[in-house]
């Protein structure tokens, strides 16, 4: 496995001669100044790329190039933002860079109600609670026809939330599921936007009658503009799976389980077709056996994130330290070690320790948190050898 590391470029608080001294050989980052839809060019990409070897590491893996929400949707605007799509592999190809992340998720990428849940050892973490996201939606949001996607027993919760809900409350909320955990990964609404959650809505009507079967369509239609040029380079295509596996705020999410991945490698069979296989995201969902999945799709898989949750009773998840959980990173490091192909892995999230708070990191991107999941996942890796 390429032990990798996620990079936010040089206005990141963590430099890349930190990055050496852990023993991190490859990076994953982009070029997030470029905004969402325009091409990267030949020599931005070269710039990037050459700043990192003067490092001492190589660019291992991009991630994200954003694909635009008229691509997921279907808008008049799609062929455009395809071809400079397009473009933007070929300067990756050009530049020797072959492994792209990408998501299709519509409107929301990641989501957390909680970005400072405490553990009983003073570290905090990630949290996905059902009835703070409820109320969100329902109260909050007030999207039309919210209720009904949600169970009476958890109406009664988000009905509860009420007596206690103040504004600063409510602000968080809204900061943490649409704002904070989106804007730095080139989302859709950036830190300092006044009125998130009218923009919010405005991105949710987009998808009005875009179902599953729509959603899937547009991402075949785009995967299959974009392997002529994966083929001419021999760039991989790896499609990050739904965060969380499941369907939120009425709209459709196609990569949550086996049948979607399944549908999804038949649906385009080209090879540089395959998969981010995120391990924490996929063992959010308790329909995903994580292991399992790791073995069936490894002719596919070319990128790896390594983090676990732990999921209560009520669905409720809790991002686990890398050596719990349910995504059984040691299974998982046994097996890729195993492998012929030297698949780039990175470490997902950490924990925030021993002063991250303190530090602008990005929503579950914290330097020691990190760098003490890495170390457990390098333990790991030099026993299996
Ligand atoms: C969150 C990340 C995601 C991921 C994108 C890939 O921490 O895992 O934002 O980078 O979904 O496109």
């Amino acid at each position: 496995m390429e032990r990798t590391w996620r990079w936010f470029g040089r206005k990141d608080p963590i430099t890349l001669d930190m990055l050496r001294q852990i023993g991190v050989e490859g990076i994953v980052t982009a070029l997030h100044e470029i905004p969402n839809g325009h091409v990267w060019s030949e020599s931005d990409v070269k710039y990037m790329k050459d700043f990192i070897e003067s490092h001492g590491m190589k660019w291992s893996v991009v991630e994200s190039l954003p694909v635009s929400e008229q691509i997921k949707y279907g808008g008049p605007d799609r062929d455009r933002l395809i071809a400079n799509y397009v473009e933007s592999l070929a300067s990756l190809g050009r530049n020797g860079i072959r492994t792209v992340c990408y998501n299709f998720m519509p409107v929301i990428d990641w989501i957390r109600t909680d970005l400072d849940y405490r553990c009983p050892d003073g570290t905090t973490t990630l949290r996905f609670d059902w009835a703070d996201f409820a109320y969100f939606d329902c109260r909050i949001l007030c999207r039309e026809g919210a209720e009904e996607s949600y169970s009476p027993e958890l109406m009664a919760r988000v009905d509860a939330l009420e007596s206690g809900m103040t504004e600063e409350r409510k602000a968080r909320l809204i900061d943490t599921i649409i704002v904070k955990t989106q804007g730095f990964i080139d989302g859709n609404i950036k830190e300092g936007e006044k009125a998130p959650v009218s923009v919010f809505r405005n991105l949710l009507g987009l998808y009005a009658g875009i179902d599953r079967h729509t959603l899937r369509e547009n991402l075949k239609y785009f995967l299959d503009s974009i392997m002529p040029v994966c083929d001419e380079y021999g760039i991989d295509m790896c499609i990050h799976p739904d965060d969380p596996p499941f369907q939120v705020l009425g709209l459709p999410r196609i990569v949550t389980c086996e049948a979607d991945i399944d549908w999804l490698l038949d649906a385009v069979p080209d090879r540089h077709n395959g998969l981010t296989f995120c391990a924490g995201s996929l063992s959010s969902g308790r329909h995903n056996n994580v292991p399992e999945m790791a073995a069936r799709y490894v002719d596919r898989t070319y990128f790896v994130h390594l983090r676990s949750t732990d999921v209560d009773g009520d669905g409720n998840f809790v991002e686990a330290s890398h050596l719990a959980g349910r995504a059984h990173l040691q299974d998982l490091v046994r097996f890729y070690s195993g492998c012929s192909r030297n698949i780039p892995y990175r470490v997902d999230h950490g924990r925030c320790m021993l002063g991250d708070a303190e530090r602008p990191y990005n929503p579950g991107y914290s330097f020691l948190g990190r760098m003490y999941a890495l170390a457990q996942v390098m333990g790991m890796e030099s026993m299996v050898k």
